[in-house]
């Protein structure tokens, strides 16, 4: 049959946590659009920005397409013969604990669970992490202390249900932008419906709320202690729910009481106004429907489980747990955060949700497995793995589907500990990331689109991904990979799974084997699925059982939890500031998200459109501090710590708090000479849950005086240009780089001679006092680069240039592209702002003026914020500040 008929498949998109549905258009294997699951619970049809922008990420430039060993392409043999027989002969000399696995919340359930499986049961190691360890092993370790189990007790049908939702630490209308606009909905229907956001910035999730109360940098735990006080001193506790299903109640108060007797103290702790603070306890106090929903600003913490317990204890004393509207809920960052704890992913949990500390646990794992080298304690945590690995102790790591080298705290030391590691394997789908180059062995695995499994989103909903296009070149499935690796190592039986369904069957067994109720993951009604039916899985909350066989929307309704009593803890929360705390001079760097990228770029970045948004690493700075320090907006800045440096451009912004900074994680050495920020941040981690602090780091800010600035755009992929900063963006053909020299100025005819493409067909302008320097070059008539440089002068916006490359230009275009803007028309945009339709600041900005003054206007005039809405908060914000 010709593929040439166009065909549906219905999936899961491999970003958010919130885990939508997609529908996928397919044609001559190549995915032609995607639309919202219209029938998918999560999203109802409808995609955020980078949702929509998945058929723009998955052509196969940059893919890893053959396994290579030192850099050589292998064939796939000799790179799983290299990988067992090392791991086999390190095993052998120095025990089972020399080797390790580093895994990701991106992965499928099937894949998480072969790699935990191998190295739990089999190698004898409890050294499997993952980058959840980033991300939410607090959360993880707040609800195993309150509730006895990892358990979730909320849905997003609790987003419409509330009366009060505390947004803390989560900037929801970028990171999980359909959840916010659910909230948005569900605000538009029922206006008295209170949203509050805490965060020490504003951010675009500020648009949504009644309140945003901007508290001091690590200080929510003394916020919810405050507010425990003051339900008791208010009388708005629930003492009969207390009575009958919690336990450490007292304590519990009379530590907050201490820290937090009263408003007042409460306020300055947090460096708020005690009126908004009295404002936000009146409300929780007197609305039974109130949910906290909360995120990295709590989880990323050296105290992060201390705040989730100081959150969920306030939960507890006002009986509001896994009833409609009321819960704490935490969110899950990644598609398969959820997912990869239900197989034990962490190093210090055992698969379905069993724990190392229960002897009973160990053996019902190793029993199921027929395990013949079960593992008996933890493992090595993230941050202290990568440390292992450069002292030697652990001699071998197996990456998978993360990229360390960027998200790690400390990223020099992460990067030192690959170096010398003896034997670094690294599967990814990627060619060039800042992981693989420092790769003995490379895996080509396949990816979204290609993969075929089951993910788990933030409200316990399993939905499968289902693979509708070809693998390109020899990639394999990460659970195929680790599957012919566990075979080589002799343990071919216990992974000899023909399908991931067939992986899928035996957690779900797992789940339910010796579990009678005594754990709250069971899927085990799901352990019978055939291929088909597993193929046609709708998605379903867990827990899934035969007497809950349609699944399960909320948890601990009835006030039954899985501590050995019965009951929910409350736990004395001793709340305390960063652990690092800030020098003279020294700013707090806060790091997180930006809108239309995902984490370290390597498949968001190949959209110009996600590029458009925002083109280069930069710095949030409050006006006050620019203004000491004379820093302009779009000025260099340098941030330095760990003899590291980062370097972006300035957004001064009222929503900044005075001394406290804001950079994205996004950039890193493929797109940016200085932009990967986890090398400022130092690797201390919270003592429970080994999660790193990474929103408070001290760092120092300098503004930088380039002696000049340039800007490149090829045709061609090109080298790394030789200047001190440089910043690259893919465009629809070719790529551009920022440049900008600290030094003296090169000579400039000389320096782009020689390392750029030589051409013959070369134009150049260079003015009388050489400080500007403009020049273009063609093949066969077509425009390969252009660079334009200057000393002082502003340099042309790069939007109308872009799309000269590759062109056939007449003589009046070549002069007219020197001067780096059309003759006439096509005016520039400015910063693209709706990523939809491509419509930029400047373009809002005049509708503006011509009389639209809402969103809905505004939408109406260019049809931005009419498509996945992800822009309103910009748009709104645009409006508010003319
Ligand atoms: N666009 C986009 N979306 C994503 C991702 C992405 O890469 N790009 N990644 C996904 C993943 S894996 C994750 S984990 C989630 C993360 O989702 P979020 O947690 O919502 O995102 P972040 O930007 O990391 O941080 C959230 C907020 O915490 C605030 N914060 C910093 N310090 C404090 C503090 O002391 N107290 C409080 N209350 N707040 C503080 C920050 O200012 C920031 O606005 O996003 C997911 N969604
Ligand atoms: N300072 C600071 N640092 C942070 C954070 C922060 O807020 N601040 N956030 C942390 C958090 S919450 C997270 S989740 C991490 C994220 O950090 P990472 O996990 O390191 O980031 P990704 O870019 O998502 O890495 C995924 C890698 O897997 C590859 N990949 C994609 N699909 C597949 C597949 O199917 N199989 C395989 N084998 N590979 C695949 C991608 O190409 C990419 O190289 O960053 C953490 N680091
Ligand atoms: S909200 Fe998250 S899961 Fe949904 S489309 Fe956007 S990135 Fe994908
Ligand atoms: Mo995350």
């Amino acid at each position: 049959m010709k593929n040439n008929t166009e065909s549906s498949a219905l999936t899961t998109c491999p970003y958010c946590g919130v885990g939508c549905g997609v529908q996928a258009r397919v044609k001559d294997n190549r995915l032609i659009a995607v639309s919202g699951d219209t029938s998918h619970p999560a999203n109802q049809g409808r995609l955020c920005v980078k949702g929509s922008a998945l058929h723009e990420t998955t052509g196969t430039q940059g893919r890893l397409l053959y396994p290579q060993i030192q850099g050589q392409r292998a064939s796939w043999d000799s790179a799983l013969d290299k990988v067992a027989e090392t791991f086999a002969r390190l095993i052998d000399q120095h025990g089972p604990d020399s080797v390790a696995f580093y895994l990701s919340g991106q992965i499928l359930t099937e894949d998480y669970y072969v790699a935990n499986k191998l190295m739990k049961g089999f190698i004898g190691s409890a050294n499997v992490d993952t980058n959840s360890r980033l991300c939410m092993s607090s959360a993880v370790a707040g609800q195993k202390r309150a509730f006895g189990s990892d358990t979730v007790p909320a849905c997003y049908d609790d987003l419409d249900q509330a009366d009060l939702v505390i947004l803390v630490g989560s900037n929801a209308a970028w990171a999980h932008p359909i959840l916010y606009q659910r909230l948005v909905r569900a605000k538009q229907a029922r206006p008295e419906m209170q949203v509050v956001v805490l965060d020490p910035r504003r951010t675009a999730t500020c648009d949504l709320a009644d309140r945003h109360l901007a508290l001091k940098p690590g200080s929510d735990a003394y916020l919810f202690n405050g507010l425990l006080s003051y339900l008791a001193q208010n009388d708005a506790l629930d003492d009969t729910y207390i009575a009958q299903h919690c336990e450490g109640f007292d304590v519990a108060l009379a530590q907050a009481q201490q820290q937090c007797p009263d408003l007042i103290t409460t306020a300055a702790h947090c460096g708020l106004e005690p009126a908004d603070v009295q404002w936000l306890f009146e409300h929780f106090a007197r609305t039974p429907r109130s949910l906290t929903f909360y995120s990295q600003g709590i989880n990323q913490s050296s105290s992060g489980t201390d705040k989730a317990n100081a959150i969920i204890n306030c939960h507890l004393a006002t009986g509001r747990v896994g009833k409609p509207g009321a819960s704490p809920f935490s969110i899950t960052g990644q598609p398969n955060a959820m997912g990869g704890r239900e197989v034990g992913g962490l190093a210090n949990q055992l698969a379905a949700h069993m724990e190392f500390d229960n002897p009973a646990h160990l053996q019902t794992v190793s029993d199921f497995w027929q395990a013949p080298r079960m593992a008996q304690t933890p493992g090595l945590k993230a941050v202290d793995l990568f440390q292992a690995i450069e002292r030697g102790d652990v001699k071998a790591v197996w990456i998978i589907g993360t990229n360390p080298a960027v998200s790690l705290p400390d990223s020099a030391q992460v990067r030192r500990a690959l170096e010398q590691c003896e034997l670094v394997v690294v599967s990814d789908c990627i060619e060039q990331t800042d992981t693989t180059v420092l790769a003995d062995v490379l895996l080509p695995a396949t990816t979204w689109a290609e993969k075929n499994g089951t993910v788990t989103n933030s409200e316990r909903r399993i939905s499968r991904q289902r693979g509708f296009l070809q693998a390109p070149g020899e990639a394999r499935h990460d659970w195929k990979i680790i599957c012919d690796v566990a075979s080589r190592l002799g343990f071919g039986d216990a992974f000899d799974y023909q399908h991931p369904a067939d992986i899928f069957a035996e957690h779900a067994r797992l789940s339910g084997y010796r579990n009678q109720g005594s754990r709250d993951f069971d899927i085990s009604a799901l352990a019978e699925l055939s291929r088909s039916q597993y193929d046609a899985l709708a998605p379903i909350q867990w827990p899934v059982t035969d007497t809950c066989p349609e699944g399960t929307a909320r948890m601990f309704a009835d006030g039954h939890f899985f501590t050995p009593s019965g009951r929910a803890r409350l736990l004395p929360i001793d709340a305390r500031m960063p652990a690092n705390p800030c020098g003279d001079g020294d700013f707090v760097l806060n790091t997180g998200r930006s809108r239309d990228q995902w984490h370290t770029m390597t498949r968001t970045a190949r959209s110009p459109r996600l590029l458009d948004h925002c083109d280069e690493p930069y710095i949030e700075i409050s006006e006050r501090d620019a203004q000491q320090l004379r820093i302009h907006s779009g000025d260099l800045v340098s941030l330095s710590a760990l003899d590291a440096r980062y370097i972006g451009r300035a957004r001064v912004t009222p929503n900044q708090q005075t001394g406290s900074l804001f950079a994205p994680i996004h950039w890193n050495d493929r797109y940016a000479s200085h932009g990967a920020v986890d090398a400022l941040v130092a690797a201390v981690t919270d003592p429970v849950s080994g999660q790193p602090e990474l929103k408070q780091s001290p760092v120092r800010m300098q503004g930088l005086r380039p002696r000049w600035q340039g800007m490149l755009l090829s045709l061609d992929a090109i080298e790394t240009p030789a200047s001190d900063y440089w910043s690259r963006v893919t465009l629809e053909q070719g790529e551009r780089y920022a440049l900008a020299g600290f030094s003296d100025r090169p000579d400039w005819s000389d320096w782009v001679q020689s390392w750029l493409p030589t051409s013959t067909d070369l134009i150049e302008l260079l003015d009388s006092r050489a400080n500007h320097y403009r020049a273009a070059a063609f093949r066969d008539g077509r425009l390969l680069w252009v660079f334009i440089a200057s000393c002082d002068a502003e340099l042309p916006p790069p939007a109308w240039l872009s799309t000269q490359l590759g062109r056939s230009l007449t003589t009046k275009e070549r002069m007219q592209l020197l001067s780096g803007r059309p003759s006439e028309g096509a005016p520039d945009q400015g910063a693209i702002i709706c990523s939809c339709f491509q419509v930029g600041e400047k373009r809002i900005r005049q509708a503006m003026k011509e009389g639209a003054n809402s969103v809905e206007s505004l939408g109406k005039a260019l049809s931005c914020g009419t498509n996945c809405g992800s822009c309103i908060p910009e748009l709104r914000a645009l409006i508010e500040h003319v």
